[in-house]
């Protein structure tokens, strides 16, 4: 095949860390299933990036089936993407090794995702969360991703990801490809609804900051409700609005208008009934993911019928990739 006939090929993972939130939809899932004929597309459970946190093992894999049920009802099709879990591919752990020997101490000490997860867990800074975008440029690298969908605080990873690739490239040859983020422009990063100074987080502490793309319609109704804005009255996109910015994407996102015709939509309208009708959109928008979600999980036989068949798959495609790495770095052939 030629390469003006290849299709790109896109990649992207989630953490099985909880129910996926309203950010992780919005900024990233939601992209996702539309990308699927476009392009040749990898989805991944990232299982081996959730193990920085320290986590109950139990609750942990009954997560990771969770989270493999919600990237289908989010609208992976398996047979059209690989949907598969992170671990069940030793490719990505093996590569991060090589790769990590292109990183240097000083690239990772700067990124922000480790200082402030370093700052939350500090009873247990580990190497994996130093190293973790080592892991996940291996994710990315291992496949020869062209494009990589992301919300926007994994804009600084997915900088490293190129970087190591570039460096890997003029170190041993070329190798890799150096991939793109693809960032949405309207909702890259959904905020708290409780500090909208803040993204929203799954292990947010305030169960009113975070919307979980299963919450019931009375649940997302009352968290909008208490959704923190400001002491003004206008329903408007402006500097020092953090509350009303985020209500006001939030809105854009799941009706599919522009924040501006949301501005005129509400125009006169109070707070209270602008959050009342915010909360309407996203439930009626977040509907079918649950029926879906409630569908696939009376049927685990199907969904490890799909991790399995995705594993093999992902495997296959990322072992030409890795074995040129090996190759290029000097390592003695076997296969
Ligand atoms: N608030 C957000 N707005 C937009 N995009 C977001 N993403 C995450 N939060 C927002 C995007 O979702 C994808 C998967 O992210 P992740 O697996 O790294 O999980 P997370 O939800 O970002 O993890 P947390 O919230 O940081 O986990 P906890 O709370 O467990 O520590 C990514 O593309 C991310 O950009």
């Amino acid at each position: 095949m030629s390469e003006a006939e290849r299709k790109k090929v896109i990649f992207s993972g989630i953490q099985p860390t909880g129910v996926f939130t309203l950010g992780n939809y919005v900024g990233a899932i939601r992209n996702w299933g539309p990308l699927q004929d476009e392009y040749d597309c990898i989805y991944s459970i990232v299982d081996e990036h959730a193990i920085t946190v320290r986590r109950d093992p139990v609750k942990f894999r009954q997560q990771t089936v969770e989270g493999y049920a919600l990237l289908l009802a989010c609208g992976i099709d398996p047979k059209k993407s690989i949907a598969f879990i992170q671990s069940h591919n030793p490719n990505h752990a093996q590569l991060s090794w090589i790769l990590g020997c292109v990183t240097q101490f000083g690239e990772l000490s700067r990124m922000t995702q480790f200082k402030d997860k370093a700052a939350k867990h500090a009873d247990d800074i580990n190497a994996g969360l130093f190293t973790y975008p080592v892991l996940m440029a291996a994710d990315i690298l291992t496949y020869n991703a062209d494009v990589v969908p992301i919300g926007d605080d994994q804009r600084q990873h997915l900088e490293l990801a190129r970087n190591i690739a570039v460096r890997f490239n003029q170190r041993y040859g070329e190798t890799f490809t150096v991939p793109e983020a693809y960032i949405p422009k309207v909702g890259a990063r959904i905020k708290s609804l409780q500090d909208p100074t803040k993204k929203m987080s799954k292990s947010d502490d305030n169960p009113n900051a975070t919307i979980f793309i299963l919450d019931d319609k009375d649940t997302i109704m009352r968290k909008f409700k208490r959704a923190v804005t400001d002491s003004e009255t206008e329903i408007r996109y402006a500097e020092g609005k953090d509350g009303i910015n985020n209500l006001l994407t939030i809105y854009s996102c799941a009706t599919g208008k522009t924040v501006q015709d949301a501005e005129k939509e509400f125009s006169g309208f109070g707070y209270g009934d602008f959050k009342a009708a915010v909360g309407e959109a996203v439930a009626d928008w977040l509907e079918p993911v649950r029926t879906e979600y409630a569908r696939l999980m009376d049927d685990k036989a199907y969904l490890k019928q799909c991790w399995t068949d995705g594993a093999q798959r992902a495997f296959r495609l990322s072992n030409k990739i890795y074995a040129k790495a090996c190759r290029k770095i000097g390592f003695v052939d076997y296969r």
